[in-house]
């Protein structure tokens, strides 16, 4: 994170005016940029009142100064170069130097304003989702506020009055902002102990969000709508996402929002959780069940809660096997079971560098080292200790270590499992399973053909 360019509050508040007037706008905060895709850590409050800050997966929080009293941002929406993992960069829009933009993070009842300049080549708004606010201010272009153009820098204003789990996103051309990355987290604390919040020693958040950049191009494709073949969480795609490092028991916190044009099933392995809160507010007590799986719709926020009570390394991805591979093509033949012997060398004759795929079903593909075109990653990759992880797309892990240090976030590497406590092969005798009587041919199988009017079934 360039820090450079952010001035601390004391010097500025010398300049502070009670609202909105041409002196607070002429002193425009310098935007804070970041240049890396690395997680930063929390960024403790040095004004204003504490909160137990957030960890933005793969990003990081913005930087305010105190002016009068308020909360001041700047956020620039511009073009920026996101790396989606090692060996690919998008040529993405975001704000601030990322995609997506610096998480906001402020307490409930604190009084906000943020700064945004539109760098791009078209207008935009922000609209600040699950906000209660001003109407005026829900950034919504043409119906709340006219667009903010090319070059220029709109202010709003607002008092953050309900705790909880937010995003923002553009309100204008949203199809294709929100296709080149545009989005934001917003966190807002409670301001004192809330009966439905609870605090937690790990708070981690990040967005869902998907893009199509075919192999060998930087720039996502706006107009698909589902067929996107990057599925990412802050605009990373795995081997890129960071893993969430935990120390045992402690109480975990797992804000995420979705983005995409698609829900999201999303698991997490060894431990069961809470939905605690949506973007609507914290759920009572009385409505919570334990999952280990939650399916989060598009345009929707969940935080989910557990304690960190088993050690180990233990998955959490969407449930969609499809969202978990990265570029791959959808219009590929079946040939799991097809016998090619000889077929090979014949098409080899013509074409030497044929290769055979799919016979046995689709795990070669986590091991083949085929040349790839720049600018894109393999289907399935990323590395455990025991292989190829046949994972890409919307995949990471909770490492949960008992030596992990409170507060650190380095990732502590690999688990080892206790060789008394992992799956093993078994050598000694197989008996052969038991297995219901053969069903002649056409004989019990009775099936009932549809009538007429029923075809489109
Ligand atoms: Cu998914």
């Amino acid at each position: 994170m360039d820090r450079r360019t952010f001035f601390g509050g004391a010097a500025l508040s010398a300049v502070a005016a009670t609202s909105v007037s041409r002196v607070a706008l002429a002193a425009l905060p310098e935007p804070v940029i970041a240049t890396t895709p690395a997680t930063a850590p929390p960024l403790q409050p040095s004004t204003g009142q504490p909160y137990n800050p957030v960890v933005t997966l793969n990003g990081w929080t913005c930087p305010w100064r105190m002016n009068a009293g308020v909360k001041e941002f700047h956020l620039v929406a511009e073009p920026v170069v996101r790396e989606i993992a090692p060996g690919m960069n998008a040529t993405l829009w975001g704000y601030n130097g990322q995609s997506p933009g610096p998480t906001i993070e402020v307490v409930e009842g604190d009084k906000v304003r943020i700064f945004v300049t539109n760098r791009l080549p078209e207008h935009t708004t922000i609209h600040w989702h699950g906000q209660r606010l001003p109407n005026g201010m829900d950034g919504v272009g043409g119906l709340t506020q006219p667009q903010i153009p090319v070059g220029k820098t709109f202010v709003y204003e607002f008092v953050a009055r309900r705790p909880g789990t937010f995003m923002y996103h553009p309100h204008a051309d949203e199809m294709v902002q929100m296709a080149m990355g545009m989005m934001g987290f917003w966190v807002t604390h409670p301001k004192a102990s809330h009966p439905l919040i609870s605090s937690v020693q790990r708070d981690f958040c990040f967005l869902l969000n998907a893009y199509d950049i075919a192999p060998g191009s930087t720039t996502p494709r706006p107009n698909t709508m589902l067929d996107q073949n990057l599925w990412t969480w802050n605009s990373r795609a795995f081997p890129g996402i960071d893993s969430l490092n935990v120390r045992l028991g402690d109480k975990v916190r797992i804000r995420v929002g979705n983005l995409t044009m698609t829900n999201h099933p999303i698991h997490l392995h060894g431990h069961e959780f809470m939905v605690t809160g949506t973007d609507g507010g914290p759920v009572p007590v009385s409505a919570r069940w334990p999952e280990v799986t939650t399916d989060i719709a598009v345009g929707q926020m969940r935080q989910l809660e557990f304690v960190a009570d088993e050690e180990g390394d233990w998955a959490l991805h969407c449930h969609k096997s499809h969202h978990t591979m990265n570029p791959m093509g959808h219009n590929v033949p079946n040939m799991i079971g097809v016998d090619h012997r000889g077929l090979v060398q014949k098409i080899q004759k013509l074409v030497p560098d044929y290769m055979l795929m799919g016979e046995r079903g689709m795990a070669d593909m986590g091991e083949m080292q085929m040349p790839i075109p720049d600018q894109t990653l393999p289907m399935m990759t990323g590395t455990g200790p025991y292989g190829p992880l046949e994972m890409g797309g919307m995949f990471t892990t909770l490492k949960v270590r008992k030596d992990q240090k409170p507060g650190s976030y380095a990732d502590p590497g690999w688990y080892t499992q206790p060789r008394a406590s992992q799956a093993f092969e078994w050598t000694g005798a197989l008996v052969e399973p038991t297995r219901p009587a053969q069903i002649p041919p056409g004989d019990a199988m009775q099936v009932r053909k549809p009538g007429s009017g029923h075809e489109n079934h």
